[in-house]
């Protein structure tokens, strides 16, 4: 073989760069997203990281957590007038979550999205909740309801930081040019 003409099965050396044009703008917001200790006990921890996974989004983080009922307390803070904040903090304090940080456009609200409504009464069928749940408080999951109080819940989940400059080659094909 010689002269300039190239062999169709010649590959690229390099996997392609991302088009210049790509739609970077907001990909970096992040949620914290919690199978609660319900969820840890019946095994659905590996199915709801895989439908954030397959949505597209890019995992930042994830551990098992046995936290403590003060811990619990603080993640509740905001509901320390509710009636069933004890209860509710009890029961996260009561076996292992798995907390994650999950990255991407839109990820705070598409991720309470796909968690359902908080009632699973009321959760659509393909949610989370609408799929594995029944009693509001077996309710399988948390999400953060914001893009500050995601900031202020992944600070106290993961204080030693989580994995953020990472960019998945996928991520072109995964966002628009
Ligand atoms: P969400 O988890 O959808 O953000 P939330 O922040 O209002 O909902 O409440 C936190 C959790 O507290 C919720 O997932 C389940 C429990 N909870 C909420 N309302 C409740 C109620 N009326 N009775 C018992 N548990 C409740
Ligand atoms: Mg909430």
């Amino acid at each position: 073989m010689g002269g300039s003409q190239s062999s169709t099965t010649e590959q690229p050396k390099k996997a392609p760069e991302p088009p210049a044009t790509m739609n970077m703008s907001g990909i970096n917001e992040k949620t914290f997203i919690m199978v609660k200790p319900d969820g840890v006990q019946r095994g659905i921890a590996g199915e709801i990281m895989a439908r954030f996974e397959k949505k597209g989004f890019t995992s930042c983080g994830a551990k098992l957590v046995h936290a403590s009922k003060s811990f619990a307390e603080q993640h509740y803070i905001d509901l320390a007038k509710k009636p069933f904040y004890g209860g509710l903090t009890t029961f996260l304090s009561s076996g292992p979550v798995f907390a994650m940080c999950w990255k991407g456009k839109g990820v705070v609200k598409t991720g309470r999205k796909m968690l359902g409504t908080t009632n699973p009464k009321d959760s659509a069928p393909g949610t989370i909740r609408g799929d594995y749940s029944i009693d509001i408080g077996r309710n399988i999951c948390h999400g953060s309801d914001s893009v500050e109080s995601a900031e202020n819940e992944l600070n106290l989940w993961f204080p030693e930081g989580i994995i953020d400059g990472f960019a998945p080659s996928r991520l072109q094909h995964v966002y628009e040019n």
